[in-house]
């Protein structure tokens, strides 16, 4: 057995629990926080057979894997009308991203 831990944005973090529950995974949904930028993060641990690690990764990528948006941001109302117009011009923007960590489990009781 294999215990994967799933470090996904706090954004993902229920979809992706979804996904995989729709999927017969089983899964714990700890709330955390990145150490560098001191954000809100989701790390998932899910306990499968060694054979499902890969399907269970798969599925993380699917749904949370880095993917951009195209964002316009809404100028603030005390900014310069120069400013605002630079500031309406849409921007691609990152979203997403999984960091993964897949381990080794030595005993796994349920009593
Ligand atoms: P990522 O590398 O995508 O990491 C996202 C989050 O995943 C991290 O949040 C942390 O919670 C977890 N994580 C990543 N690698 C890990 C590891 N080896 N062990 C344990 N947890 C791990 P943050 O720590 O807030 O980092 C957010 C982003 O800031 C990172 O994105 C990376 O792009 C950057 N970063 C992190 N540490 C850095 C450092 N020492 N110097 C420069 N950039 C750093």
């Amino acid at each position: 057995m294999k215990i994967i831990y799933a470090i996904v944005s706090s954004d993902d973090g229920n979809r992706v629990t979804e996904v995989l529950n729709e999927n017969q995974y089983m899964v714990t949904k700890l709330a955390t926080t990145g150490g560098f930028l001191k954000k809100g993060n989701c790390t998932l641990m899910i306990g499968t057979e060694a054979e499902k690690v890969d399907h269970a990764i798969e599925l993380i990528k699917e749904t949370c894997g880095k993917r951009q948006k195209i964002t316009c941001n809404v100028p603030a109302p005390n900014i310069s009308s120069i400013s605002a117009g630079y500031m309406m011009m849409p921007m691609t923007v990152e979203l997403g991203g999984a960091t993964i960590f897949v381990t080794d489990v030595e005993r796994f009781e349920k009593i």
